[in-house]
């Protein structure tokens, strides 16, 4: 291979899934002027797209996933689930193909992939996109992809992988993407459970309409973000008595207040209350050892053990 064909190769790619991401992700490799062989499993997406560049457009539209892998060394998979994948590359060759997994799955799964990859004689990348169809391409939306498994196929390939968003590699464990990508989502559920349970609490309410509360939420939500720092100090020190704002017992009194005015406005207090009753666990197990902790304490009961 020349200078040229090198230039060639880094600059083509596959794409398998034309979804609303897979084609966030190939309009934009499109429009940074790479070549793409893209699948799909309904024909007709991977032919709209094809025509909506028109005859200049440098994308080819495979017939099999088969097909679509042997075009390219780097495949880049972005499918509904693991599930979807599999059956995508089932008895597909990978041999020397360099596969980048951007389907969300869990850890097990990327790690199951990465291994079943590496028998197929591929390098395994898998990647957590943190963001949405309209932040791929658009850098100051802010999204970005977590990466892990092979830093040799990562640092290879990564001036294209970054061509959507930015790439941050977090090891070579396979699963530690999926694993940040699950921990920021999960994070994520949690505050819109919490405003949803505050709008539903004002929510008809003469006086206080959901736009008089929106600034409000926004900037307690921001004050309040610095519990992500102090968590992690004391979960690392296990120091959980030190330097304490507001206490446990003090907390858990107060969840009452806040269950009662719930009950008051005709509220379910399903999305708030697992939380009180982990603080209220907390502080039985050994209130006199509990009751001047921060909440951080709580997160270490929620581990099964083994
Ligand atoms: N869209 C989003 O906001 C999020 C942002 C963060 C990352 N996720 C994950 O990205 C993966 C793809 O998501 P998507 O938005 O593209 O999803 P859909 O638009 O539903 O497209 C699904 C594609 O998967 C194909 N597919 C489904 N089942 C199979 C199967 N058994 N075999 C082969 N392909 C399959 C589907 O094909 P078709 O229905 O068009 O024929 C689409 O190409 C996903 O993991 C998100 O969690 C997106």
């Amino acid at each position: 291979m020349n200078d040229t064909d090198t230039t060639v190769a880094q600059r083509s790619l596959t794409l398998l899934g034309l979804g609303d991401m897979g084609s966030a992700l190939a309009r934009t490799w499109l429009a940074a002027g790479h070549s793409l062989t893209i699948w799909n499993r309904t024909a007709s997406k991977a032919h709209s797209l094809a025509a909506e560049q028109g005859a200049a457009g440098a994308v080819t539209v495979a017939a099999s996933p088969a097909e679509a892998v042997a075009a390219n060394r780097l495949v880049v998979v972005c499918l509904l689930d693991d599930a979807s994948v599999g059956s995508a590359l089932d008895g597909v060759d990978l041999t020397g193909k360099d596969l980048v997994n951007l389907t969300t799955g869990t850890p097990a799964e990327a790690r199951r992939r990465a291994a079943w990859s590496e028998a197929r004689g591929a390098r395994f990348v898998d990647g957590g996109i943190m963001g949405t169809p309209v932040m791929i391409g658009a850098p100051e939306a802010g999204g970005y992809v977590f990466y892990s498994g092979s830093r040799a196929l990562f640092d290879t390939h990564r001036a294209v992988l970054e061509v959507p968003a930015v790439g941050r590699f977090v090891g070579e464990d396979p699963g530690h993407a999926a694993l940040h990508d699950v921990a920021l989502l999960s994070a994520m559920y949690g505050l819109f459970a919490g405003i949803s349970h505050a709008f539903a609490l004002v929510e008809g309410e003469e006086g206080i309409a959901p736009k008089d509360l929106a600034p409000l939420l926004s900037e307690w939500l921001g004050a309040m973000g610095f519990f992500v720092g102090n968590a992690a100090e004391r979960l690392t020190s296990r120091d959980f008595t030190t330097g304490v704002v507001s206490n446990l017992a003090m907390q858990v009194a107060g969840s009452g207040t806040l269950l009662r005015t719930a009950e008051e406005q005709g509220v379910s207090a399903e999305l708030i209350a697992p939380y009180f009753a982990l603080m209220r666990r907390r502080l039985a197990a050994d209130e006199a050892a509990h009751a001047a902790e921060d909440t951080a304490g709580a997160i270490t009961l929620l581990k099964r053990a083994g």
